[in-house]
């Protein structure tokens, strides 16, 4: 498949399946013959990556709400502009782990930074870019947190089942606004799951095929 490249986002709460489902994007895609880069948020630069494990770290010291949101945001700048914008350009589609709708969700949602301050941020960073497919996965949160009980839990997925349910809620309130969301019943058995995921990309395929 050639043309133009496509943006694809992944997002959902800990516990969902967003890097198992990310394994079968990649699947599918290589399938189609698609060229394409996978990569995450935050993360994605070695700069992006310093970000991340600072973000994820578990700290005495309480990170506040708009430290947190400029971090996020300052490792999707670096990301932006060297690895995703390059990548669309060239016309390779870009399969990229959470992207800013988690900010709306986590630092906005779970944090209580404000929409108006995201909006700013976002319209500062990546303006002109938004993805052109955001496959939200949702599950009741304890669920997906019963999923990662065994993982060691780093500095978000320690916080209170309140926390989760908040970021939930506003994923769920973005997705219902925007054209470019799936949402997904990742409570459902694997197999299930990825039926719906085959489904959303054969039909966004078929329509990219054709623009
Ligand atoms: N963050 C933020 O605050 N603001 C932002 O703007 C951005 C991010 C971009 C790192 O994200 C953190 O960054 C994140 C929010 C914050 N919070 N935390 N932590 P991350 O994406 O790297 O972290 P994660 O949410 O832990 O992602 P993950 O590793 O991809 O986990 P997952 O979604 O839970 O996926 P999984 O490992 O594939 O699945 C979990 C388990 O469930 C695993 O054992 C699977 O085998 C199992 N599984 C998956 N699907 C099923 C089904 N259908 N049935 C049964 N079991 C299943």
């Amino acid at each position: 498949m050639t043309g133009q490249g496509m943006f694809l986002t992944l997002e959902g709460c800990e516990g969902v399946g967003k890097t198992t489902n990310a394994n079968l994007i990649e699947s599918i895609l290589q399938e189609n013959d698609v060229s394409y880069i996978r990569t995450r948020e935050p993360g994605g630069t070695p700069l992006a990556e310093s970000l991340r494990n600072m973000l994820l770290e578990k700290r005495d010291e309480q990170v506040h709400p708009l430290a947190e949101a400029l971090m996020v945001f300052a490792a999707r700048a670096q990301h932006v502009n060297h690895v995703i914008r390059p990548a669309l350009k060239k016309g390779q589609w870009v399969l990229c782990d959470r992207f800013t709708d988690a900010s709306f969700a986590y630092q906005g949602g779970g944090r209580g930074v404000s929409v108006s301050v995201l909006e700013q941020l976002e319209e500062m960073v990546h303006g002109d870019l938004q993805p052109n497919l955001t496959l939200y996965l949702d599950m009741p949160v304890e669920l997906a947190l019963s999923r990662i009980q065994s993982r060691e839990l780093d500095r978000f997925e320690v916080e209170k089942k309140l926390f989760f349910e908040n970021v939930r809620n506003a994923y769920l309130l973005r997705a219902s606004g925007q054209a470019r969301f799936r949402i997904i019943d990742a409570s459902q058995s694997l197999d299930d799951v990825q039926q719906d995921i085959r489904d959303c990309l054969s039909e966004f395929m078929s329509k990219a095929n054709m623009a």
